[in-house]
């Protein structure tokens, strides 16, 4: 083989990898940002310094939510006074609470068990103190 028909091979497979990584990340962002059809949808309000939540047959739990292993859930993320951010570290679901606005982000728990739920956007005096309990039952 020649030289120039090496490095046009060289050229092919670097762009062949490039696009097989492009293609993997694309679909995993797809994957993720894409709400599965079955999921359970709960309203999350914000508010200084509480958070609410609001299940689909209209039950509110302020401070602590309830959910069941192997569903998938919605939230519906807003806030009442000022910017919030709902948060969930070990699921990995973080959202700006925005007043007048309302943001989407999904998961589904595989582990009993009671989680943390606090606010990552500071709101003020009691921010640190902003927290809930995400309870999930087998
Ligand atoms: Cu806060």
């Amino acid at each position: 083989m020649s030289h120039t028909t090496i490095e046009w091979l060289y050229v092919g497979a670097v762009v062949g990898v490039l696009i097989w990584v492009g293609a993997i990340a694309w679909d995993a962002e797809r994957l993720i940002g894409e709400t599965p059809e079955d999921a359970i949808t709960i309203k999350v309000t914000a508010q200084q310094w509480f958070w609410t939540f609001e299940h689909p047959d209209g039950t509110k739990e302020i401070g602590e939510l309830t959910v069941k292993v192997g569903k998938v859930y919605k939230f519906d993320v807003t806030a009442k006074d000022v910017i919030h951010a709902f948060n969930i570290p070990v699921h990995a679901v973080m959202i700006d609470a925005v007043p007048g606005r309302i943001n989407h982000i999904w998961f589904a728990p595989d582990q009993p068990g009671e989680y943390l739920i606090q606010c990552r956007e500071y709101c003020g005096l009691l921010h640190y103190q902003m927290r809930a309990t995400l309870i999930v039952e087998a």
